[in-house]
């Protein structure tokens, strides 16, 4: 039984480098929740932050799930740190999980350990005439993986810059994302002219997911499926996906993500823990999970985007190798960044 003292919940807002359109629409900023959980002199935090064009639900709604989530939880006490039962919003399971799993750990005052890094493929997005140039900086930084994000240029001008970059580094593995931009047709044209490139995955290459077995048919690059995996008939996929990108903050949090890794084993494919652009608090905590997966380069290069973080040291939370020195309850949160919005105890 977890019987919780108190709860803070707090709002932050993180200035981005330069300005993202996750759905379209330019931010120059992220905006997320933090929830603590206290007990007997020890907290947990954990990390909300839905992304925009990305998540179903808002910050608003979020916000408001997690303040009746976390009134339930100071009534009530919970039976485990899985909350797979308990209906709530992905974003909002994957923080207080996050900040459940965070409290047990803080509670039995584990002495931090030293863990090993963590590889990550570094995030190419959508900029015009500048993916060569940030691959190349990416691989001079030591990044032996990159991810390239394709499909809003044409189909022509992508091919280009693939071909560039696996000529320059033939040792780089290459993965691409369409975020299901193209059409079967265009997606065959992409295979065929890439066949001889050894990508080391294509990612949700359809806008009709119906027609994957169809491409999965005639394909030589694994297909790896990101967004199709969180839809309610994901299961008739999983034959197409040699490889599965997991988002604990978009698809449902810590247990979810290892429930899913652990049939992904079963079936001999592959696994990657993603991030979507969480504060340094759910970073750490997708980091831990992708400890899970030792051998796999992860895609967690979305926190190199911020300004600061809402540490008052900043932590190595971005770069090809992570390895965030201690655990979360070792490095104070900078109260500048923090505005609280809600609290209640017992
Ligand atoms: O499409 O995979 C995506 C981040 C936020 C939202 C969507 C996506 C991403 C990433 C994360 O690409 C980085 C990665 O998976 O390598
Ligand atoms: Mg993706």
């Amino acid at each position: 039984m977890i019987l919780i003292d108190s709860v803070n919940i707090y709002r932050y807002h993180l200035r981005l480098t330069s300005p993202i359109a996750w759905d379209r629409q330019a931010r120059t900023h992220r905006e997320g929740v933090l929830v603590c959980l206290d007990r007997g002199g020890d907290s947990g935090w954990g990390d909300i932050a839905p992304l925009p064009g990305f998540s179903a639900e808002s910050l608003t709604e979020a916000q408001a799930r997690a303040e009746v989530f976390a009134k339930e939880v100071l009534e009530s006490p919970l039976r485990t740190l899985d909350l797979n039962a308990i209906k709530i919003p992905p974003s909002v399971r994957f923080g207080f999980e996050l900040a459940l799993c965070n409290l047990d750990t803080a509670t039995r005052n584990q002495s931090p350990q030293e863990a090993p890094a963590v590889a990550c493929c570094g995030l190419i997005g959508h900029h015009k005439n500048q993916q060569i140039r940030l691959a190349n900086s990416l691989v001079n930084s030591g990044y032996r993986a990159v991810k390239l994000k394709v499909g809003r240029q044409s189909l022509e001008e992508d091919l280009n810059t693939v071909h560039a970059i696996c000529e320059k580094y033939p040792e780089l593995d290459v993965r691409i994302d369409a975020n299901r931009s193209w059409s079967l047709k265009t997606a065959k044209e992409f295979v065929q002219a890439a066949q001889n490139l050894r990508l080391d995955y294509l990612e949700e290459p359809l806008k009709d997911k119906t027609e994957l077995p169809q491409l999965a048919r005639n394909c030589n690059i694994p297909i790896a499926l990101d967004e199709t995996l969180r839809g309610q008939d994901a299961e008739k996929y999983l034959k197409v996906a040699d490889v599965r990108v997991l988002k604990p903050t978009l698809a449902g949090g810590i247990y979810a993500t290892l429930a899913h890794i652990e049939q992904a084993i079963q079936e001999n494919a592959r696994c990657i823990i993603s991030s979507s652009y969480e504060s340094g608090v759910g970073m750490l905590g997708l980091i831990e999970l992708a400890r899970k997966l030792p051998e796999e380069t992860h895609g967690l290069d979305t926190h190199k985007v911020f300004e600061r973080d809402v540490f008052r040291v900043p932590l190595q939370l971005s770069g090809p190798k992570l390895q965030p020195e201690g655990s979360i309850d070792t490095h104070d949160l900078d109260p500048s960044i923090l505005r609280r919005i809600w609290h209640a105890k017992t």
